[in-house]
């Protein structure tokens, strides 16, 4: 027999995954941690044994549509992967959403759901994208106060009975862009019997297998730009189960998340409610992005993770040059990187679900307030960088087989490369960032909680990276005030740097906290060697970049 190489494999992801339990025993109350420990323990059983299993199996399957049938009947049919189907039953089974609205462990609810939206998401194949938009819309639909469309969709979107279970669509981008949705020309008119119907063409509608959506048109007679939009409520499919005046042109042919239906589609006519008034939809829909920014920030870790994982098992099995690349310390040294950098990420998008969850709980003083407000777009920017050097490295580690398409790899960093794009791109987000600085309350509060951390790390090895956050805060404030006097050029220019900084800022903080409650209560010192090895790679990306010479270097 030729030699061949072990293939990675997966245990328990959630009992083989020492961040994450550790982040859970120090954060959540014992009772609460002790009540959800078996659905995660199963969860992490699912995501490494048979759904990996069936993720393999599934791996050359991608929606198919068909648009007219054998008698020329337009119907548009779309037919989901395996997987995606089971992932269906499956999430609304455990309650992916459900959790975070039954509420039934108050503030703690979110990291709850979170946890286990962490565990399924890279054995499923980008299911999360329609489950993140589901959790948007009962989200958005629950602040809009609009009472009989909450109770119609409401108990669907959070019901954990499959066959009662919608998923619904975010239709945001239209062919004018994804980011300035200001652009949007769907209009919304009134029919002779006083109904809204729409019409425009959406040009990215992920996950078009949902029974319903929230979108974005412009009530004709409105003024242009966003102030002009509204909110619209529809239901894919009229009473006689057909598409109601929905014309799927096509599925996008992606480089990645190739099981999400994504499509391009014509609204003719669509019945639709609006949700909150007839302007002002961008705020409107405000709610469903930031959650919807959320479970991207929760997906680039799960994809991190996983890619760690397989990773770690494959370096125990490897032999190369005399040893298990176990045994080599350059690859033991990339790993630990790689580690280090998922930590971090745990622990920045785990505060954020915390602030979320409190603040579903009426928890949250003003300050907190603008502080997840800043947060939000903070958190998916950087971890959504994070996944994509991560997984690409997890790649390397594998050297050819990472390249090679059937076992799998290759897969997981396409579908990484979504999630800095997908809801904002690094940028637009950035910009949103500068945005949500606002008043400079969410900056005072942002800066208080760097001090308090700073403060709780009192390990003697612990005390520099403390220092560190300090530092690089103080930078980024000073850097940020000099830009201003410079002009808003010189402000836009540095958003990028200065939302990293603040991210990674942050995240080396919690690490540290976390680190010493890890030292002091699980006598473990790995969170110490994480917060040391992230502290190494840097959080204070400020620089005073002119932007004029960046303009000649960029363009000329
Ligand atoms: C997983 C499978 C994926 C498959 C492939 C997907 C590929 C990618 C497909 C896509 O196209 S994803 C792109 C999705 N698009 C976005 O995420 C939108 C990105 N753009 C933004 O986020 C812009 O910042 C935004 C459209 C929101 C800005 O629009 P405007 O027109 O400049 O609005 P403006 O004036 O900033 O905000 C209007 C109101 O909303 C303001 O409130 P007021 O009316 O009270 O002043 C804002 O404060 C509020 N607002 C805006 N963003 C908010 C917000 N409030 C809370 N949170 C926010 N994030």
């Amino acid at each position: 027999m030729p030699f061949n190489q072990p293939a990675p494999a997966l245990g328990n992801q959630y009992t083989d995954d020492r961040a994450l339990r550790s982040y859970l025993a120090r954060a959540l109350p014992p009772d609460v941690l002790r009540q959800i420990e078996p659905q995660l323990t199963e969860m992490g059983q699912l995501s490494g044994g048979p759904l990996y299993g069936f993720q393999m199996a599934d791996r050359l399957n991608v929606p198919v549509h068909t648009p007219w049938d054998a008698w020329g009947n337009r119907i548009d049919q779309i037919e989901v992967s395996p997987l995606w189907r089971a992932a269906e039953q499956l999430a609304a089974r455990h309650g992916l959403i459900a959790i975070a609205y039954e509420r039934a462990n108050g503030a703690w609810s979110r990291v709850h759901q979170f946890a286990l939206v962490y565990l399924f998401t890279a054995s499923t194949d980008v299911y999360n994208c329609p489950l993140a938009m589901t959790d948007g819309a009962a989200r958005a639909l629950s602040d809009s106060g609009n009472k009989a469309l909450t109770e119609r969709a409401l108990p669907r979107l959070t019901s954990r009975d499959p066959a009662f279970f919608w998923t619904s669509g975010q239709w945001m981008t239209e062919s004018t862009g994804g980011s300035d949705v200001s652009q949007s020309e769907t209009i919304a008119r009134q029919d002779g019997e006083g109904r809204w119907r729409l019409y425009g063409r959406k040009w990215f509608t992920s996950a078009v297998t949902g029974q319903m959506a929230l979108t974005l048109a412009r009530p004709e007679g409105n003024p242009a730009g966003a102030k002009g939009l509204a909110l619209f409520y529809l239901e894919m499919r009229a009473e006689d189960g057909r598409l109601d005046h929905i014309v799927v042109h096509r599925l996008k042919d992606k480089l990645g998340t190739r099981k999400v239906p994504t499509a391009e589609l014509t609204l003719d006519g669509t019945l639709a409610i609006p949700v909150n008034g007839l302007s002002d939809g961008v705020r409107s829909i405000a709610p469903m992005l930031n959650l919807t920014r959320t479970w991207n920030s929760v997906s680039a870790l799960g994809y991190m993770r996983r890619g760690i994982a397989l990773a770690r098992d494959y370096a125990k099995k490897r032999v190369a040059f005399g040893a298990r690349l176990a045994d080599k310390p350059l690859h033991l040294d990339t790993l630990a990187g790689m580690q280090a950098e998922l930590e971090a990420a745990l622990q920045l998008t785990f505060f954020l679900v915390e602030l979320i969850g409190r603040e579903e709980a009426g928890e949250l003083t003003q300050g907190e307030k603008d502080l997840l407000r800043l947060l939000t777009p903070i958190v998916k920017l950087t971890t959504a960088k994070q996944c994509v050097a991560v997984v690409s490295e997890a790649l390397e580690c594998f050297g050819g087989a990472g390249y090679v398409e059937d076992t799998g790899l290759p897969a997981l960093l396409r579908d990484s490369q979504v999630f800095p794009i997908w809801e904002g791109t690094t940028n637009v987000l950035a910009l949103d960032a500068l945005r949500a600085l606002g008043n400079g309350m969410a900056l005072a509060t942002l800066g208080e909680q760097l001090r308090e951390l700073a403060r709780s790390a009192t390990d003697a090895r612990l005390r520099i990276p403390a220092r560190q956050t300090q530092d690089a805060f103080a930078n980024a404030i000073r850097t940020l005030d000099a830009a201003a006097a410079k002009g808003n050029d010189a402000v836009e220019a540095g958003a990028r740097r200065l939302a990293l900084t603040l991210g990674r800022s942050l995240s080396l903080a919690l690490l540290a906290r976390h680190a010493q409650w890890a030292i002091g209560t699980e006598h473990d010192e790995r969170a110490v060697a994480a917060a040391l090895r992230f502290a190494r790679h840097g959080v204070d990306l400020t620089s005073d970049e002119d932007s004029a010479s960046s303009r000649s270097l960029a363009l000329d």
